[in-house]
């Protein structure tokens, strides 16, 4: 958690033709810069060297730069998201990555979303999902044997869309979890503390330093996470939750 540099992309005005489940309204722009600028902002408070790239208009859901790469203070691994509008955000980001890591790595085959990844202190958990497949997966456990890490591959609930929509670590022996995912069996040795339904998408929180961020009106998945003695802090998430985004999503972290 002790993290000390993030890399975020400004959102594009396209970001309003976001990818969602469902054919709802997407958010307005605006109000996107508005969120993403409040998390940056966060970031900076809280101790980080913040970089902002700049935005791609011709990927809407370029803002969520956690999906084409995964960062370690080991190095970089290049990813392979899974839905056809994405995947040239990989190309994108790469010489990024290049520039800041001497290690970056890429996978041989198959498709994987980083929010399908939880990095827990003992190990990297792939959740298998639309976007990341058993291929995929496979490459993913081989690339992180090079930087030192064991991978192991787990399930992302149906009609969920990244694992990490539904999971995110609170300290290092504790992950937040949907019901969908209270599996002592899923988490080996972490223990769960279950985000109740009506505040679902609260589980998508993130650890920075000695903070939890957590998603904006959800008093209960608050309480739980202080009654353990961890600071939180809420940010807004409305608009981004209207493309099926959350916290995670919207940095890289090491
Ligand atoms: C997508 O469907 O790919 C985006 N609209 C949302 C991605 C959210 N990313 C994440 O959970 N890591």
């Amino acid at each position: 958690f002790d993290f000390t540099n993030a890399l975020l992309r400004k959102p594009a005005t396209s970001v309003t033709d976001g990818l969602r489940d469902g054919d709802h309204d997407g958010p307005a722009y605006d109000d996107v810069a508005r969120e993403h600028a409040a998390y940056a902002g966060a970031l900076r408070e809280l101790g980080l060297e913040v970089e902002v790239l700049p935005p791609l208009e011709s990927f809407p859901d370029s803002i969520f730069v956690e999906d084409p790469a995964l960062v370690f203070g080991e190095g970089a691994i290049l990813l392979n998201p899974g839905a056809p509008t994405r995947a040239g955000e990989v190309a994108e980001i790469a010489p990024e990555l290049e520039r800041r890591f001497e290690r970056v790595l890429t996978l041989a085959e198959g498709h994987v979303d980083g929010g399908d990844i939880l990095t827990t202190p003992d190990e990297v958990l792939i959740g298998l999902s639309a976007r990341t497949d058993a291929d995929g997966a496979k490459a993913l456990i081989a690339a992180l044997a090079v930087l030192g890490l064991s991978g192991r591959v787990v399930t992302t609930p149906p009609g969920v869309l990244h694992f990490k929509t539904g999971c995110g670590l609170i300290d290092e022996e504790t992950v937040a979890v949907i019901a969908e995912l209270d599996d002592q069996e899923m988490f080996g040795s972490l223990r769960r503390v279950v985000i109740p339904a009506n505040e679902a998408a609260a589980a998508n929180l993130l650890r920075v330093r000695g903070t939890v961020l957590i998603g904006e009106g959800f008093p209960k998945a608050r309480e739980l996470v202080e009654a353990l003695g961890v600071k939180t802090q809420a940010l807004p998430v409305s608009e981004i939750g209207k493309i099926d985004a959350g916290l995670s999503c919207m940095s890289l972290r090491w």
